[in-house]
C-alpha cells in the first residue's frame, strides 16, 4: 500500500540503503503511488539525516550515503515522471546553482529534477557558483527564473549579491529570483528582495509556475 512505501522510502534513507530505496520506488509505481511523494518521503528522511548529523549521531559518511541511497532511488522514478512531462513546448527556462563557497547539492538537484518534470527548460550552473556567474547567465539564457540554493548561514549572505549585481546589471527587472536551501525563509527573501522563496522543491515549482 501507499503507506507502506512511503515508510519503506524513508527507512531507506534512515538505513543508507540503496537498494530499498529503489525497492521503495519499483514498489510505489506498481501501486500508483506519486512518484513525487515518495521523492518527497526521501527528502523527509534526508532531513532526519541532517538533524543526527548536526546532533553528532551521525557522521559526513553516514550522509554521503544517505544521499546516494537517495540518488539511487530517484533514477528509478525519474523516467516514470518524464512521461508525464508535458510534451507541449517549453514552459521558460529557469537557471539554478548552489551559490560561491557552498558544495551543497542535494536539495539543488531535486529541485532541478522537479522543475525539468514540470516542463521548465533548467540550465543547472552546479555549485560552488560564482555570483557572476549568475549574472552572465541570465544575460545569455534570459530565463524567467534565476535561483539560488544556500545550505550555510555563511553563504545565504552571498544570495544579497546576486539581487545587486542584477541591478548593477541592469537585469533585475528581467527576471524573478528564487532562493532556497535549509536556512533560508520567505522573511530572508523579503529581507533581500527576491522574489520567490521555495521552501521545498514541490513549494518551489508551484511558485515558479505561478510566477510565470
Ligand atoms: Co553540510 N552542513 N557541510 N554537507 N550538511 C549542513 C548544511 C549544516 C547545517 C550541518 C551542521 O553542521 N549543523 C552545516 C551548515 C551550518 C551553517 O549554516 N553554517 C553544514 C556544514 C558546516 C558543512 C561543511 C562546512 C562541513 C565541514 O566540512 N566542516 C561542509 C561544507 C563545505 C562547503 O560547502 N564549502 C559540508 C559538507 C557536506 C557534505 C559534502 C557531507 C554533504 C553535501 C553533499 C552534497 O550536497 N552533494 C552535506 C550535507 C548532506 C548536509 C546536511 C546534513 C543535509 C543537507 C541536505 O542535503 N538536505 C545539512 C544539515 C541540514 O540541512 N539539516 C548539513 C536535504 C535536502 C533535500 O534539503 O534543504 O538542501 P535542502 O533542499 C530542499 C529545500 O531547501 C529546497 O528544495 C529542496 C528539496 O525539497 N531548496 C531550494 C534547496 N535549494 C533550493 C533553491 C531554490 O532556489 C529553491 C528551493
Amino acid at each position: 500500500s501507499k503507506d507502506e512505501v512511503i515508510a519503506m522510502a524513508k527507512e531507506a534513507i534512515m538505513e543508507f540503503d540503496g537498494e530499498m530505496a529503489e525497492e521503495a520506488a519499483q514498489e510505489g509505481l506498481k501501486a500508483g503511488v506519486n512518484p513525487v511523494e515518495i521523492i518527497e518521503a526521501y527528502t523527509s528522511a534526508m532531513g532526519d539525516v541532517g538533524v543526527q548529523f548536526e546532533a553528532g549521531t551521525l557522521f559526513l559518511p553516514h550522509v554521503l550515503a544517505a544521499s546516494e541511497a537517495m540518488n539511487a532511488g530517484i533514477k528509478i522514478l525519474k523516467p516514470e515522471m518524464e512521461k508525464n512531462k508535458s510534451q507541449v513546448e517549453s514552459k521558460g527556462k529557469v537557471v539554478i546553482g548552489t551559490i560561491e563557497g557552498d558544495i551543497h547539492s542535494i536539495g539543488k538537484d531535486i529541485v532541478v529534477s522537479m522543475l525539468g518534470i514540470a516542463g521548465y527548460d533548467v540550465i543547472d550552473l552546479g555549485r560552488d557558483v560564482p555570483v557572476k556567474t549568475f549574472v552572465e547567465s541570465v544575460k545569455e539564457h534570459k530565463p524567467a527564473v534565476v535561483g539560488t540554493s544556500a545550505l550555510m548561514t555563511t553563504t545565504m549572505v552571498t544570495q544579497i549579491q546576486v539581487e545587486e549585481q542584477l541591478k548593477e546589471a541592469g537585469l533585475r527587472d528581467s527576471v524573478k529570483t528564487m532562493v532556497g536551501g535549509a536556512p533560508c525563509t520567505q522573511d530572508w527573501a523579503d529581507k533581500i528582495g527576491a522574489d520567490i522563496y521555495g521552501e521545498s522543491a514541490t513549494d518551489a515549482v508551484a511558485k515558479v509556475k505561478a510566477s510565470t
